[in-house]
């Protein structure tokens, strides 16, 4: 079956391409699918256009949009296994991660059902009784919606969910790399029944159909997560015709450890914050930075630990950790080890592929620690977005506060401490867009995501997530016209 999806039809690509899909925890491709070209792009917004313009999804009554949004959930949850073994295959990451993935992304549809019904137009007292005048809340227009490879189903989802809950059409443009689960959230959509081009789907390379989905006059808004030089170029392609743009552009995430904390379980957030996912994680806990007094102690308890998580193909049970995404993912990752090296950071485990001749075909690269670093290293500055824990040093509050700033990006950061007052002190200082207290990584639906400073622009999810999506309306109505009187003659 073809894999594009253009105005409520399933179509091959136009010219003709294909891309190979390959398993990252055996280097082998087990999947074809249909790669567009800028002429299946531009086919797309224009079909998204369309549907947009005659009305026929945003005129939709918000009560039946929300009704299909709940029947995607039901339908996603019907299929949570075969979607899991997807993603899987597709990503590398394990199954328990991907199940987690699912449920989380069908709690977001659930979410936004909710959300959207809740009242936010307003009237506006103008202080003339014949004036009826109110703030009404409008949909976007044609929202394209890029996604990365690390969350492939649950990056898209953030996006697509509030996008037609408000009304928009929509363009989805998963990753390359990783776009099989995206192509069935399409298929869920269209069974739960919405309007042919309300939805469409292309799949393809950022360099052939980016330019389409991110410049073309017809879309409204470009939604993006991804990379700091590719959100870049995103932000440039868009500006030309002023369109709305968010953008999530990774991290380069604090875990801020003081010396009152308990150390095993300080451990065991350190190693969760950075190593889960193989570190492919845009609020990865990359950075430790350690209270002076613990760090020897809490650097060995992680570099014991880190080199007993079972690696393999993420779809054997018991395998805590599966390859990193790509071959070319993991050269970057092994380049930046030579950085880290080459800086005069110590490496205290990891560093190199594992030895297990089971792994050799996958992707697999060692949870990696570096010891000594300091802020001025591209290794602590610069996303390298594999399983590497860089470790500075500190003294004073202050100064933890100051090295948990110092960084271009603002996405995530954490501080870890029994001091109930100095948690909050430490999480008002922290210019992130998240800040977790004793804990890394969680987030709910309801809670806005997104980062300060070079972490992008724009919320996803909570209300803000819904409201990227709309655009607000002042509608005045005088009951009783009458002359104004400004001009005599
Ligand atoms: O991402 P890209 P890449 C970071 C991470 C990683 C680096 C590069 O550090 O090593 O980015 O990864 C599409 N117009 N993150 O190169 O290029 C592309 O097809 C429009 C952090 O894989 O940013 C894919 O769908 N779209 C991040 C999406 O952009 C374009 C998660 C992301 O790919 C395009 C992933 C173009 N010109 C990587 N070029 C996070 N924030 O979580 C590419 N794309």
């Amino acid at each position: 079956m073809p894999e594009l999806f253009v105005a409520g039809e399933w179509r091959s690509a136009a010219e003709g391409g294909t891309r190979d899909l390959v398993d990252p925890a055996d280097g082998q491709v087990f999947r074809t699918v249909d790669e567009a070209s800028a002429v299946d792009a531009e086919a797309a917004v224009l079909a998204a256009r369309r549907c947009f313009d005659d009305g026929r999804w945003p005129a939709t009554p918000v009560a039946e949009r929300a009704a299909l949004l709940r029947r995607t959930a039901d339908l996603l949850q019907r299929d949570r296994e075969e979607t899991a073994h997807t993603e899987t295959i597709d990503t590398g990451k394990t199954l328990a991660e991907s199940r987690t993935d699912v449920d989380d992304v069908t709690a977001v549809f659930r979410y936004y059902a909710e959300q959207v019904l809740v009242e936010v137009d307003r009237t506006v007292d103008v202080g003339r009784p014949e004036v009826v005048s109110r703030v009404v809340h409008v949909p976007v227009g044609v929202c394209t919606l890029i996604a990365p490879w690390n969350y492939p189903l649950l990056q898209m989802s953030w996006k697509v969910a509030p996008a037609l809950a408000a009304g928009n059409t929509v363009v989805l443009k998963p990753s390359e790399v990783t776009p099989l689960t995206t192509v069935h959230l399409v298929r869920l959509l269209a069974e739960a029944g919405v309007p042919d081009g309300a939805v469409n789907l292309v799949l393809g390379g950022g360099a052939a159909v980016g330019p389409v989905l991110t410049s073309h006059p017809a879309v409204d808004l470009v939604s993006f997560t991804g990379g700091l030089a590719t959100g870049r170029g995103i932000l440039r392609s868009a500006a030309d015709t002023v369109k709305r743009v968010t953008v999530e552009l990774g991290g380069k995430n604090p875990n801020i450890v003081f010396a009152d904390v308990d150390l095993d379980t300080a451990v065991d957030v350190v190693l969760t914050g950075v190593f889960l996912h193989s570190g492919q994680v845009c609020s990865s806990g990359t950075r430790l930075i350690v209270e002076d007094s613990i760090a020897d102690a809490l650097v060995a308890g992680v570099a014991a630990r880190a080199p007993r998580i079972r690696f393999g193909s993420g779809l054997t049970e018991g395998v805590e950790s599966g390859p990193l995404v790509s071959a070319a993912h993991r050269e970057k990752v092994e380049a930046y080890v030579a950085i880290g090296l080459a800086e005069g950071a110590q490496l205290v485990t990891g560093g190199k592929r594992p030895d297990d001749p089971a792994l050799q075909r996958g992707f697999f690269f060692e949870p990696t620690v570096f010891d000594h670093c300091d802020r001025s290293m591209r290794i602590v500055r610069e996303e390298n977005f594999g399983p590497i824990l860089t470790v500075e040093r500190f003294t004073t509050e202050a100064e933890a506060v100051e090295l948990g700033n110092d960084t271009e990006y603002g996405l995530a950061g954490a501080v870890q401490t029994a001091d109930v007052e100095r948690g909050e002190r430490v999480a008002a200082a922290l210019r992130h867009g998240t800040v977790w207290i004793n804990d890394f990584g969680p987030y709910v639906p309801q809670a806005e995501w997104g980062g300060m400073r070079m972490s992008g622009n724009g919320r996803e999810l909570g209300p803000a997530g819904l409201a990227e999506y709309r655009e607000t309306k002042h509608v005045w109505r005088n009951t009783a016209p009458a002359a104004a009187g400004w001009f005599k003659g």
